[in-house]
């Protein structure tokens, strides 16, 4: 059933012993958004808890170790989490079927819990979480605040991309007010790459082919190429920009093997293009300009089957 931002507080309100779960290959809004509820029921009182998989080095939030101590939960709560199925495997398993409250802001969201907060037009998780804590008069820490801010700075591309509101710029202000050190998270967000991710980069920019007229533009990312380089797959997820940043392309597609051996596509879209869209052609969804999948198969026919949706896309333009 769908709460308001004051319900959904109030049923946090009402709960004890909560567990906070995020989405598999957690980005800075799954980071943000889950430490910053941490510290919000925290400051509450509550006994609170995460699980989280492995999160880049960019994105890695001081928070106490406290945060990861094992315990039975009365309460589940996920975050920035769209679709059951995008719970890390053993947190899919053991609360899948028992989630209270979940709180998101994508459009393509499938319910699975008892109680949805569900903003799409929030930029972000956090965004969300922000107008919940507002809504609710509660006063936001700096703790808990710089975790918020980091969710919203990366889901907008850094107040870049279109999902940035006037309401985004607003909570960014009142966290910045809060004494998020905003300069510094965006320094080592977005300003910063190790030696091995420029190589991995470059590696990953050789391997790109555009299509139809330039209008899309499509990375392969090998097993192979993160051996090479010794990258971390949870460090790249900056790549799923690059085709998009081509002038002329409408369609940004990464083609991303996994260790299985099947593949993880990001699209990322220009209008009128949705990658929603292109996405749920496959199983997947997102955002209408950042979408995912998942898909199996040799590399090449993966590629020709994404290409065949995109090229229907374009057509209907
Ligand atoms: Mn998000």
């Amino acid at each position: 059933m769908n709460v308001t931002h004051k319900e959904a507080f109030s049923l946090l309100q009402n709960t004890d012993n909560i567990l906070i779960l995020t989405h598999r290959n957690p980005d800075g809004d799954a980071v943000g958004s889950m430490f910053g509820l941490f510290y919000a029921l925290k400051e509450m009182g509550k006994n609170v808890r995460c699980i989280i998989d492995t999160v880049s080095d960019a994105l890695s939030f001081p928070v106490t170790e406290e945060a990861f101590i094992e315990f039975e939960p009365d309460t589940v709560v996920t975050v920035d989490v769209a679709d059951k199925k995008l719970l890390t495997e053993d947190t899919l398993e053991k609360y899948g079927d028992r989630v209270f409250l979940a709180i998101d802001h994508h459009e393509a969201n499938k319910p699975f819990s008892e109680h949805l907060l569900l903003d799409y037009k929030a930029s972000a998780a956090c965004e969300v979480l922000f107008d919940m804590l507002t809504a609710a008069g509660r006063d936001i820490s700096r703790e808990c605040a710089t975790a918020l801010y980091l969710g919203i700075s990366t889901d907008t591309g850094c107040f870049r991309y279109p999902n940035t509101s006037a309401h985004t710029l607003y909570a960014a202000s009142v966290l910045v007010e809060k004494g998020v050190d905003n300069g510094e998270i965006n320094r080592i967000v977005f300003e910063t790459k190790s030696r091995a991710y420029v190589q991995f980069e470059a590696l990953a920019m050789s391997s790109l082919r555009t299509y139809f007229d330039g209008k899309c533009a499509v990375i392969v990312l090998t097993q192979d190429m993160f051996r090479r380089t010794g990258v971390s797959e949870a460090d790249t997820h900056g790549i799923a920009a690059l085709p998009r940043q081509i002038e002329g392309v409408l369609a940004g597609i990464v083609v991303k093997e996994k260790k299985d051996g099947t593949y993880k596509i990001s699209v990322r879209t220009n209008e009128p293009i949705s990658a929603a869209e292109i996405c749920e052609v496959f199983g997947g969804g997102g955002h209408r300009l950042a979408a995912g999948c998942d898909m199996a198969g040799r590399p090449q026919q993966v590629v020709n089957d994404i290409l065949k949706v995109v090229g229907e896309a374009l057509e209907n333009i």
